[in-house]
C-alpha cells in the first residue's frame, strides 16, 4: 500500500487548523461574504472558536455525529468549523432533503444533534479543547453514486485537507480568488473541489448565495468581483441562455455530463474559461487542466487530480483507489469495493488519450442534471401507495437535464395519476427532485432472461 503520509498527501492538519493557518497568514483579508454580512479571516477564526465552545457547552463532543441541514449561509461555515474543532462530525444533508431523507440519515448516523436552521448555531466564550486527531473522520457526505438508499461517506481530516488543498492548487486559487458558492456547500463539489475549503486554504474570499439564478448570481459576481464558481450542467445552460460577460474567469462544470455543444459556447458567450469536473463524494476527482487545449476542455471530463490516484477500467466500469478515496462506507461496504480496496464507481467510462469520458452507468441511479435519484428508494416509497401494485423508475433522455424520471406503474385497481403519486411522495416528505416527472401505466414489465425487470426495454 502506498504511504500517503510519507508522500506528503496527508499532512496531519485538521480542517480546523486549515482555517487557523489562513487566519495567521491573512488575518485582515475578507474570508466570507453572505449578503451584507462580511467576515475577515481573523473574525471567522474567532467565530469558529466561539461556536466550538457553544457546542462543547451543549455536550457535543469528539466523534459525535451531528446532522447539518442548512442552505448556503454563513452559519453553515461557522458551525462546520466549530464541529471540526470539537472533533464532532457534521453529516451534511442537502438543502432539498425533507423528512424521509432526514429520518433515514438519523437511523444510520445516530446523531447527537440536528441543526436545521441558522438560529440553532450556539456560541460561547472560547475554551480550550482537545480536538480531533487528523486521522479521525472529519465529516460525512451523502453518496449520490450508489444504488439503494443514500450512504454515508466518512472523510478524514487528512484526506479532505488534501482534497481541498490539491484542488485549490490545480485550479490556481490564491489570495485574490473570489469563489461564488452557487451550488449547495453541503455537497462535495462546492465544499472542497476546491469550493469553500479550497478557497479558505488559498486565502481567497468565499461569497455565498442560496440562488444560482442569473438574476441573483450575475449582479453578485459583478459586485464582489467573483473569479471562479462551480455549476451543474443545467445551470450552466441557464447562464448561457441568459448570456452576458461578468468578469468571471473560470467556470467549473460537473455533476452530470456536459454536452459538447453547451461546452463550446462557454468561452465565447460567458467570456470565461471552462473546467470540466467529474467527481464523486466517495473521493476521486477528475479535472480538465487550465492549460489543456480547448478541445480537451470541451470534449472530456478530465483526468485524476492526484499522481497517486490509481484508476482502472473493469468491464467498462471505472474503479479507483487513492489518497482521498474511501475504502468503505460508514456502515459497511455495501458491495461497492473490491477485495484490493478499489471503489467501484458504477460509471462506464472510456479514455480519450489520458482523459476520461463518462459514457453511461452500471448503477441504478438516475442523474437528473446532477441531482442523483436512487431508483430503489423512490420505488419503495411509491409501493406504499395503495393503488400501486408494482413500479419501476426509469430515466428518459432530456435536452436540458440530461435525463428525467418516468415512473412505470402496474396499478392495483384504478390507475393512480401522476398527481396522486406526487402528493403521496410529498406527504411522505421527500426531496422535490425525486418526484417522478412522468407516469406511465402498464399491465406488466418486460423481464430479462433471469426474470429481473428489464429497465433498458422499459
Ligand atoms: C458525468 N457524470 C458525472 C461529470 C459527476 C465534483 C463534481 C461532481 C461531483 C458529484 C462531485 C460528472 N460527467 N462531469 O462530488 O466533487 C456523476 C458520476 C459520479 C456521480 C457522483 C465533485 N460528475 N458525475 O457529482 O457524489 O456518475 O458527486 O459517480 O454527487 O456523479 O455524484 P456525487
Amino acid at each position: 500500500m502506498t504511504d500517503y503520509r510519507a508522500k506528503g498527501y496527508w499532512r496531519d492538519r485538521t480542517l480546523g487548523q486549515l482555517l487557523t493557518d489562513s487566519a495567521k497568514k491573512w488575518p485582515d483579508r475578507t474570508a466570507l461574504v453572505d449578503g451584507d454580512r462580511r467576515w475577515t479571516y481573523a473574525e471567522l477564526e474567532r467565530w469558529a472558536d466561539r461556536v466550538a465552545a457553544g457546542l462543547h457547552r451543549k455536550g457535543i463532543s469528539r466523534n459525535d455525529r451531528v446532522i447539518v441541514h442548512l442552505p448556503n449561509v454563513a452559519e453553515f461555515v461557522a458551525l462546520s468549523f466549530g464541529l471540526f474543532r470539537v472533533g464532532a462530525v457534521p453529516v451534511y444533508a442537502l438543502p432539498q432533503h425533507k423528512t424521509t431523507e432526514i429520518e433515514h440519515l438519523t437511523r444510520v448516523a445516530e446523531p447527537a444533534g440536528y441543526f436545521g436552521s441558522a438560529q440553532d448555531v450556539p456560541d460561547a466564550d472560547p475554551v480550550t479543547l482537545d480536538g480531533p486527531d487528523p486521522d479521525d473522520v472529519a465529516l460525512m457526505l451523502l453518496s449520490g453514486g450508489t444504488t439503494g438508499l443514500p450512504k454515508l461517506i466518512p472523510r478524514t481530516h487528512n484526506d479532505y485537507d488534501y482534497n481541498a488543498r490539491a484542488s485549490a492548487e490545480l485550479c490556481g486559487l490564491d489570495e485574490n480568488t473570489v469563489y461564488l458558492a452557487a451550488l449547495p456547500i453541503a455537497h462535495n463539489f462546492a465544499l472542497a473541489c476546491p469550493g469553500i475549503l479550497g478557497t479558505f486554504h488559498a486565502g481567497g474570499t468565499v461569497v455565498l448565495t442560496t440562488s444560482a439564478d442569473p438574476e441573483t448570481a450575475f449582479p453578485l459576481i459583478e459586485r464582489e468581483g467573483v473569479t471562479v464558481t462551480a455549476l451543474v450542467p443545467p445551470l450552466a445552460l441557464v447562464w448561457l441562455d441568459h448570456g452576458g460577460r461578468t468578469g468571471l474567469k473560470l467556470l467549473q462544470v460537473g455533476g452530470s455530463r456536459l454536452k459538447e455543444e453547451a461546452a463550446r459556447r462557454i468561452r465565447p458567450e460567458l467570456g470565461c474559461d471552462l473546467q470540466q469536473v467529474y467527481g464523486m463524494a466517495e473521493g476521486l476527482l477528475n479535472f480538465t487542466r487550465l492549460d489543456d487545449p480547448d478541445e480537451v476542455k470541451v470534449t472530456t471530463q478530465g483526468r485524476p487530480m492526484s499522481p497517486d490516484d490509481e484508476i482502472r477500467v473493469v468491464d467498462g466500469e471505472l474503479q479507483v483507489r487513492g489518497p482521498y478515496t474511501i475504502t468503505s462506507y460508514f456502515d459497511g461496504d455495501h458491495g461497492s469495493f473490491t477485495e484490493d480496496g478499489f471503489y467501484k464507481t458504477g460509471d462506464l467510462v472510456k479514455f480519450v488519450g489520458d482523459n476520461l469520458v463518462v459514457d453511461g452507468r452500471k448503477k441504478d441511479v438516475i442523474n437528473r442534471g446532477g441531482d442523483k435519484i436512487p431508483v430503489e428508494e423512490v420505488e419503495n416509497l411509491l409501493l406504499s401507495h395503495p393503488r400501486v401494485h408494482d413500479v419501476a423508475i426509469v430515466g428518459v433522455p432530456d435536452e436540458y437535464l440530461g435525463e428525467r424520471t418516468c415512473a412505470v406503474v402496474i396499478p392495483h385497481g384504478t390507475a393512480p395519476t401522476r398527481r396522486d403519486l406526487v402528493e403521496h411522495l410529498q406527504a411522505l416528505g421527500v426531496a422535490d427532485f425525486k418526484l417522478p416527472d412522468r407516469v406511465r401505466i402498464v399491465t406488466e414489465f418486460p423481464r430479462t432472461a433471469v426474470g429481473k425487470v428489464d429497465r433498458k426495454a422499459l
